[in-house]
């Protein structure tokens, strides 16, 4: 059934080499409500450490990484291309072309603030109405874990409403080749950033049908291709 979606052209995504690995180019999105952390998350993950400024992103930007993760005995060289959008809404005339032709989306929210936990869905929708290809793996990510412990916990959102939201989504998604999972990070600590990187790999490669089955928790996921094996990351 996923292949009657719009599958990619495979020999567009993928590129094999001499030694038996496989390099592909998947372009990423990231979505929120602005100042949820989406440009420090990314930052994060591009190793460039965090700031505490706080620049306003304008329109969009990408940038690229290159990482290797091994899966079932294959390698396979993965370059991110992670689009990066200003959360305001006078960008809206930008969104499709942001979305067009992405495989993955992360989808982010402040643990510390609701309206940006509610607006979760809204970002799903966009991206679904937007993304070339329907479904696209996406994964949920609960950020500013570290502010948690010393904030007034009638503002910190519930794990049981994430759990429920994830709940209802993999049931809306139950006949995608991936699981949606919810993951607490803090572009501060980088606490999960990598972890969910690792995670899109294997979702977005099973939705290829490049692996034979998705992972459908991180604890899984590490079982079946422990990280030691998965740490060849390079930056670009
Ligand atoms: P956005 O790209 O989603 O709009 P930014 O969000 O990455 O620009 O982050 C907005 C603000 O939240 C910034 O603070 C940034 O430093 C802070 N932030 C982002 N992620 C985290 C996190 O995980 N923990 C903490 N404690 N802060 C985070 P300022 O104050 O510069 O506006
Ligand atoms: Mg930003």
């Amino acid at each position: 059934m996923f292949w009657k979606k719009k599958k990619p052209k495979m020999d567009k995504v993928v590129k094999k080499t001499q030694d038996g690995s496989e390099n592909y180019f998947i372009k990423l999105v990231l979505m929120g409500d602005g100042a949820v952390g989406k440009t420090s998350l990314r930052r994060n993950y591009l190793g460039m450490g965090f700031t505490e400024e706080h620049i306003m992103t304008i329109g969009a930007d990408f940038a690229a990484k290159d990482v290797s993760y091994n899966f079932n005995g294959t390698n396979y060289n993965i370059t991110y291309q992670i689009w990066d959008l200003a959360g305001q809404s006078t960008f809206n005339s930008v969104r499709s072309m942001y979305y067009k032709g992405c495989f993955g989306g992360l989808l982010v929210f402040d643990r510390t603030r609701p309206t940006s936990f509610e607006n979760i869905t809204n970002w799903l929708n966009e991206l679904k109405k937007h993304s070339s290809r329907g479904k696209v793996p996406i994964i949920i990510l609960g950020n500013k874990a570290d502010l948690v412990e010393n904030a007034d916990p009638s503002t910190v959102v519930p794990d049981e409403k994430v759990e429920e939201l994830v709940k209802k989504l993999n049931e809306e998604y139950a006949d995608e080749r991936f699981h949606i999972i919810y993951l607490s990070t803090s572009a501060k600590t980088g606490l999960n950033v990598d972890k969910a990187f690792h995670f899109m790999a294997a979702s977005i490669l099973s939705w290829l049908g490049v692996l034979d089955h998705p992972p459908r928790s991180i604890e899984e996921l590490e079982e079946e291709h422990p990280i030691e094996e998965n740490n060849k990351e390079t930056d670009q």
